[in-house]
């Protein structure tokens, strides 16, 4: 699948970051240019049928689709499989037992136990038969576990340990809460950028992928220097804001 193609390149892949519930608006940031586009039903707007809706758009504008689903929903997590997505991104994985729970969802056996379905996936996927897309399925597909507590990066070498867990998602404004005592919101803050730099570092020592939210696009860079190889760029209406910024800032010149 392209996604894992992508990924094996070892590119800085970007996602763009879907939260209106809206299939139109999945389909438009698909055309956009980024490698990418995650769907999120953690705290973006789509429910189940904006979302399956999301992926077709997004792969018919040639993309591979991700989907955050919300906290502990690992049903959803197989579901977004047969539904075409790419990857699946978990939230609070704070633990190695979520982590188990999370792959267990998302791998066929033996590595898990995900059950047989992926009627809309093999449609979309045509060039694998429903032989070869089990084959492929538990490597092309990828189970990305939040780290964004205290607790997490805690149990991050027994969460990177898991066979049927391919990489991490960091987010890093949650992180910053728990690391802070919830102090408040700092995902820039200057000792963060130590710890987020250990994950990276740690994650790829182990041989998994590591992303990241971006806050601001232009802390990618260092993100990347960390070993960081993807990175979301804020929401769709974070994107809206930044773009009518430059065209009015044009107009009103
Ligand atoms: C976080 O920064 O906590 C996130 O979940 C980013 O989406
Ligand atoms: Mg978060």
């Amino acid at each position: 699948m392209q996604l894992r193609d992508e990924i094996d390149q070892d590119k800085v892949l970007i996602t763009a970051w879907s939260s209106s519930a809206s299939a139109d608006m999945a389909g438009a940031l698909a055309g956009c240019g980024f490698d990418t586009v995650t769907v999120d039903m953690q705290h973006g707007a789509h429910d189940e049928a904006s979302a399956f809706a999301s992926a077709k758009a997004i792969f018919a504008a040639g993309k591979p689709a991700m989907l955050r689903i919300p906290v502990g929903r690992n049903d959803l997590a197989s579901r977004a499989l047969d539904m075409g997505f790419e990857a699946v991104i978990a939230p609070m994985i704070n633990s190695v037992a979520d982590a188990d729970a999370f792959a267990k969802a998302m791998k066929y056996p033996p590595l898990g136990e995900r059950s047989w379905g992926p009627t809309k996936a093999l449609q979309m996927h045509r060039s694998h038969s429903p032989e070869s897309y089990f084959a492929a399925a538990n490597r092309e597909t990828l189970a990305l576990a939040m780290i964004e507590t205290r607790e997490a990066f805690a149990a991050l070498d027994g969460i990177l340990g898991n066979d049927g867990i391919d990489g991490i998602f960091v987010g890093p404004s949650d992180l910053s809460i728990s690391w802070f005592n919830g102090a408040g919101v700092d995902p820039r803050n200057a000792e963060l950028q130590d710890v987020l730099a250990e994950i990276g570092r740690r994650t790829r020592e182990a041989g998994k992928f590591a992303s990241i939210f971006a806050v601001d696009p232009s802390d990618v860079p260092g993100f990347a220097r960390m070993g960081y190889r993807m990175a979301a760029l804020n929401t769709d209406p974070g994107i809206f804001h930044a773009g009518a910024a430059v065209m009015l800032g044009k107009a009103c010149a």
